[in-house]
């Protein structure tokens, strides 16, 4: 399987699994899905008859509230059923609507943001301290690194020399309720990690090519300039894949509704589907789909002011102008 057809795979489970269960974070999950594909076809090792191999690759997903993504790629990954996957949240079933670390592969429960780098932090330093050749990996997002908790790992990172640990920042630039900008500015987020001395790798982190590029990156660097940790900094789109729930809040709590928010979220994910992937929900998408009336509420702005910010990448600036609500706060922070 390719790192592009188990994205799509996740994305389609993740659509299906908060339809079922009216679970949130469909758009952190969509956001991250390209990142957690790609590190379960071409970077992890791990042994899915055995997941607690001991000489596996340590993986955390700090953002835990997009566990749906880890779960799709360990059912898809032969860790357990991918029937399993519909029991997500539900009553009983050891698929948490956050990580938990009952589900085989799964290295540590998260959800409470801010504490799977020091965690991933501790096992890379462990690793080093027994000379295990296993590698530490974690995911975290943006808005997560508001919390103090993730600097003081990221100091104890570079004070420890654990060029054995690769953190993956998704950097969407929103949290749960807005932007980042207009929450608490992290930017220049780079130039922060690089202070911390760490390694700095910037890329678009819905792209798997750049993906490529990222990890191969961390050994080019460790010739270089040796004995840092690394963190790949991962420019995406929340909702990613699903074009009403690209940069929309909202998108962050709601689930796709029964009626056109289900019909027209597979269908969107249809136009995109890779070759060779079967849908098993679906698998022509939805025929006859529900579509939204005038009334409701599709392509508004939910977030509750617009971000102005340069430095933000290009391509998002473009999003956020499309209701030409950007020019708006343009023009005003002008009047001022
Ligand atoms: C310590 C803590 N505070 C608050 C929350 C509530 N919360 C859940 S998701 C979220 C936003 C996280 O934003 P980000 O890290 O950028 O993740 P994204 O959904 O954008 O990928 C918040 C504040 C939490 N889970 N843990
Ligand atoms: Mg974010």
């Amino acid at each position: 399987m390719t790192s592009e057809q188990l994205a799509w795979k996740i994305r389609r489970h993740g659509v299906e699994m908060t339809h079922l269960s009216g679970g949130s974070h469909i758009g952190a999950i969509l956001s991250v899905a390209d990142i957690v594909a790609f590190l379960y076809t071409n970077v992890l090792r791990y042994d899915c008859k055995n997941p607690k191999w001991e000489e596996r690759d340590r993986f955390i997903l700090s953002k835990g509230h997009a566990g749906a993504s880890i779960y799709a790629a360990l059912a898809e990954c032969g860790f357990f059923s991918i029937e399993e996957l519909q029991t997500h949240y539900a009553d009983g079933s050891r698929l948490s609507g956050h990580v938990s670390h009952h589900v085989p592969g799964v290295d540590l429960s998260t959800g409470s943001l801010g504490h799977g780098l020091s965690v991933a932090a501790g096992m890379a330093y462990a690793a080093k301290k027994d000379g295990k050749k296993w590698k530490t990996y974690v995911v975290l997002g943006d808005g997560e690194c508001n919390e103090g908790s993730v600097w003081e790992a990221a100091l104890f990172a570079n004070h420890f020399r654990l060029n054995n640990l690769v953190a993956i920042v998704d950097h969407n630039h929103m949290q749960s309720l807005d932007f980042n900008e207009n929450t608490l500015e992290i930017e220049d987020f780079g130039s922060k990690w690089k202070s911390f001395g760490w390694n700095v790798i910037e890329i678009d982190g819905n792209n798997h090519d750049e993906l490529k590029i990222a990890f191969e990156r961390i050994n080019e660097l460790e010739n270089k300039i040796p004995h840092k940790p690394t963190v790949i900094i991962a420019n995406t789109i929340k909702g990613f894949g699903i074009p009403f729930m690209e940069n929309d809040i909202l998108w962050h709590y709601r689930f796709p509704h029964d009626g056109w928010e289900y019909d027209c979220a597979v269908n969107e994910l249809h136009k995109i589907k890779p070759e060779g992937v079967l849908d098993i929900y679906t698998p022509n998408g939805v025929d006859n789909p529900s579509l939204p009336k005038e009334n409701d509420d599709i392509g508004n702005d939910h977030t509750f002011s617009y971000t102005w910010n340069t430095n933000y990448p290009e391509r998002m600036r473009r999003v956020c102008a499309k209701s030409g609500t950007s020019e708006k706060v343009h023009k005003e922070e002008e009047d001022k």
